[in-house]
């Protein structure tokens, strides 16, 4: 894939600033907001970033849907607190991304008008409540893989944000496996449901680690300024190598007749990513894209009046304390 030349137009200055940058990353220095930075790592952030922000968000439709059919109060609060955690990712993702000069309303707007991208995971149903399970088991343990990366990314706002939630996807996830082991450990109808979740969300969970490194056209500028420390591959072979074991520990059959543990790389060989599949629901045309979107536009709507009144008392507190300032 072709790259933009980042270093072409530049002026002496700003050649130099920029081989004082990449020495710096290079090292493993971080990057604040007041600092120079290339105009180009800046657009690399805000898209990386505002991306993993939606995700966060619209992450919340599928489990939310759950909360009301929970099995048990227990298993219901849980779930509260999690989807209530997902938000709370999404809000510290924006902040991280507004440091960048961009603002919330935009990157919100874009998402709303299907121009944003957002993890391909979150447009797959969730038919049953073991798919609660899979979901915290397997995607919350690959967005750990790929976040506890990112928690060492050069841009200093993204990577502290990164700490605080890698800490609670861990809960998520455990909470996640918790499901699943017990529901294996249940009637036979409860097991074959459980399997049945793990079949179905077992692939698209390897593709939430993006398209395969032959095809990724952003990984190697990312790579080279400190954002990304491992390549997609990297990371998708590391979740598939921790989860098989937990898959054998709770006697379930990961779908993949390929899946063979390799003695020489030590690394749990893999079959083919449907790629086609993938392509198919980022650009939208999956099997919950619209509905996602249908939902998120209508909580927006819903909201309108939060936003009024905040914005409404904000005004009010200025007001305020312009007058006791005087
Ligand atoms: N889905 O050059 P590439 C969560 C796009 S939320 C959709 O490899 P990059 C949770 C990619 O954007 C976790 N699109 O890109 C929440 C690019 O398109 P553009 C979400 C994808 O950036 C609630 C194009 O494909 N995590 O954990 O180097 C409940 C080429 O890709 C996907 C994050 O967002 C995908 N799966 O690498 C439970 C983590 N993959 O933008 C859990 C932060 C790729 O050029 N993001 N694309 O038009 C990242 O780590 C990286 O951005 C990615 C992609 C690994 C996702």
């Amino acid at each position: 894939m072709p790259q933009k030349n980042t270093e072409s137009a530049l002026s002496p200055e700003d050649a130099a600033r920029l081989e004082a940058f990449e020495a710096h990353v290079g090292k493993g220095g971080y990057v604040e907001p007041k600092d120079w930075m290339p105009e180009r790592y800046r657009k690399q952030l805000i898209r990386m970033m505002s991306q993993h922000a939606h995700s966060e968000v619209v992450g919340m439709l599928p489990e939310g849907n759950w909360i009301t059919r929970a099995p048990s109060l227990r298993r219901k609060m849980v779930l509260l607190a999690k989807v209530q955690d997902e938000a709370g990712h999404g809000l510290y993702i924006y902040c991280g991304t507004e440091t960048l000069g961009v603002d919330r309303e935009e990157l919100v707007e874009a998402l709303l008008a299907g121009k944003a991208k957002y993890s391909s995971i979150f447009n797959y149903p969730t038919l049953t409540w073991a798919d609660i399970g899979a979901i915290g088991w397997l995607v919350d343990g690959a967005a750990i893989v790929n976040q506890t990366m990112l928690a060492k990314a050069s841009y200093g706002p993204y990577a502290r944000a990164m700490i605080r939630i890698c800490k609670e996807e861990n809960f998520h996830k455990r909470q996640g496996y918790e499901i699943m082991a017990t529901l294996s450990k249940g009637t036979p109808a409860q097991k074959a449901m459980a399997q049945d979740a793990l079949d179905r969300w077992w692939w698209p969970s390897l593709m939430m680690f993006g398209p395969s490194d032959t095809n990724s056209p952003n990984s190697a500028e990312l790579i080279k300024w400190g954002v990304k420390k491992k390549t997609n591959d990297e990371l998708r072979q590391r979740f598939v190598d921790l989860t098989v074991p937990q898959a054998e520990a709770i006697g379930l059959t990961l779908p993949d007749p390929d899946l063979r543990y390799d003695e020489e790389t030590k690394h749990w060989n893999f079959g083919e990513i449907d790629w086609d599949e993938f392509w198919t629901v980022v650009k939208g045309n999956g099997p919950c894209n619209k509905e996602r979107l249908e939902a998120r536009r209508r909580a927006h709507d819903d909201g309108a009046w939060v936003r009024a009144a905040a914005e409404a008392y904000a005004a009010k507190r200025n007001g305020h304390n312009r007058a006791t300032a005087a």
